[in-house]
């Protein structure tokens, strides 16, 4: 493909067409392009996404789409995400070897990634519906949350690096600014494209009149909007991550930019905490107690994952201008202490994040089909009810909560009480 070609959105006629010369393509999947089988598969909010078999291999290839799907041309929105998206999966695969897809071809000015085909991995939002389980999940993503926020923070890069990094990612702009608005503000009044189920007025009129807590977000979003402490996915939930029953991939960080260490894990794990409440709308008392146990252990594992790592990488690659060891170990002074204080103040911007996405994806814009495919309402207002009032005591109290035991013990709580 010449990267003069002016930007088109692709279709499953105009792609192989469009492909066929690349060799970094064809040595995959075959140069006989007429044999390709392309389908489009995209379901998320923003961009094209097509499966493209030949006869040996199949692959991804992700294109950026002018405006935002989910709402149609009326709302633009720059192809150079699809940049950001390509840069940040490299560091990513640099950082974390492993954990994200391998990219064969991109293409600027087209807007398209050519990724692995992830095979037979499903979204983790899927499978979370469904009830299925996979071995090591919170593993690899404790690993993956700890070394991309170590790795890309002031704690791992020198100087040069990290400030010409961090101005490269204030180019994210518009992306930012859909974070700012649809997480951290739109929830707390009746913004114009919110929706709600039906029936949850009563809580909804408890938070969006709580000062306190709308004082608390608006402090998160300075954080947000100021805090340029690491490299982040900056849109990981379970719809981010695709699995096997042993195998997690973690893809889609257009929505990536240098913000608090905190931001990535905080939402992840708020995404299972959705996922924990929704349970009783999918399952029958037979296997809910168990399935919900093992999310609750998943976020443990993630957690416990993210400590383990994070000490590790500040034990054993400490190089940045943080912390340095000129003023700890080699004075023969322990940095314990200082790692504590770190691992403390992500852990309560991390709770902050938690609670206010739990309360996005309930009163916002972009929902999650955890609920939203709960067909009977008032069983999905019950159970969204206990989320918004839980993610409401995690912004309040996110400098008391100790640990992620309290978490569970919280989940548990809520998860049998009534709130409507
Ligand atoms: C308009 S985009 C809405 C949401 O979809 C993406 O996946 C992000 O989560 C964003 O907030
Ligand atoms: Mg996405």
């Amino acid at each position: 493909m010449k990267d003069d070609l002016e930007y088109e959105p692709l279709n499953s006629k105009t792609l192989p067409e469009r492909l066929k010369n690349l060799e970094s393509i064809t040595s995959l999947i075959g140069n006989k392009s007429e044999e390709w089988k392309v389908t489009e598969v995209g379901d998320g909010n923003l961009n094209l996404v097509f499966v493209v078999e030949g006869k040996q291999a199949s692959l991804i290839v992700k294109q950026a789409l002018p405006y935002v799907r989910l709402v149609g041309d009326s709302w633009p929105l720059p192809l150079s995400r699809s940049f950001f998206e390509h840069e940040i999966l490299c560091r990513q695969g640099e950082r974390d070897p492993g954990s994200v897809p391998q990219i064969y071809y991109f293409n600027k000015k087209q807007a398209i990634i050519v990724m692995e085909m992830l095979s037979p991995h499903v979204i983790l939002r899927k499978k979370l519906i469904a009830g299925e389980y996979v071995n090591g999940l919170g593993k690899t993503l404790g690993n993956f949350c700890a070394r991309t926020a170590f790795r890309g923070s002031d704690l791992s890069l020198s100087t040069k690096e990290k400030k010409k990094d961090t101005a490269l990612f204030q180019g994210n702009d518009e992306l930012m600014a859909i974070t700012e608005n649809l997480i951290f503000t739109d929830p707390y009044f009746e913004a114009e494209m919110n929706h709600h189920t039906e029936g949850l007025e009563p809580v909804i009129k408890t938070l969006r009149s709580d000062v306190s807590l709308k004082q608390e977000v608006q402090h998160m979003l300075l954080k947000f909007t100021s805090n340029t402490e690491t490299l982040l996915h900056g849109d990981l939930h379970s719809g981010s991550v695709m699995c096997t029953d042993s195998e997690t991939k973690i893809i889609d960080p257009e929505f990536g930019f240098y913000g608090p260490m905190g931001f990535d894990i905080g939402m992840l794990i708020s995404n299972f905490l959705m996922a924990y409440f929704s349970q009783p709308g999918h399952r029958t008392e037979n296997t809910l107690e168990e399935y919900q146990n093992w999310i609750l252990s998943t976020i443990e594992e993630i957690y416990s994952t993210f400590i383990s790592e994070f000490s590790n990488l500040w034990r054993n690659e400490r190089q940045g201008i943080l912390f340095p060891k000129s003023l700890f170990e080699n004075q023969g002074h322990s940095s314990e202490g200082a790692l504590n204080g770190v691992l403390n103040h992500i852990w309560s911007d991390a709770l902050g994040v938690c609670g206010i996405e739990m309360h996005r994806r309930i009163l916002s814009l972009a929902h999650n089909a955890d609920f939203e495919e709960i067909a009977d309402l008032k069983t999905r207002a019950e159970l969204e009810a206990r989320n918004l009032i839980m993610g409401r005591q995690l912004i309040l109290e996110r400098n008391q909560i100790k640990d992620i035991q309290a978490i569970q013990s919280l989940a548990r709580k809520y998860n049998s009480e009534k709130h409507l």
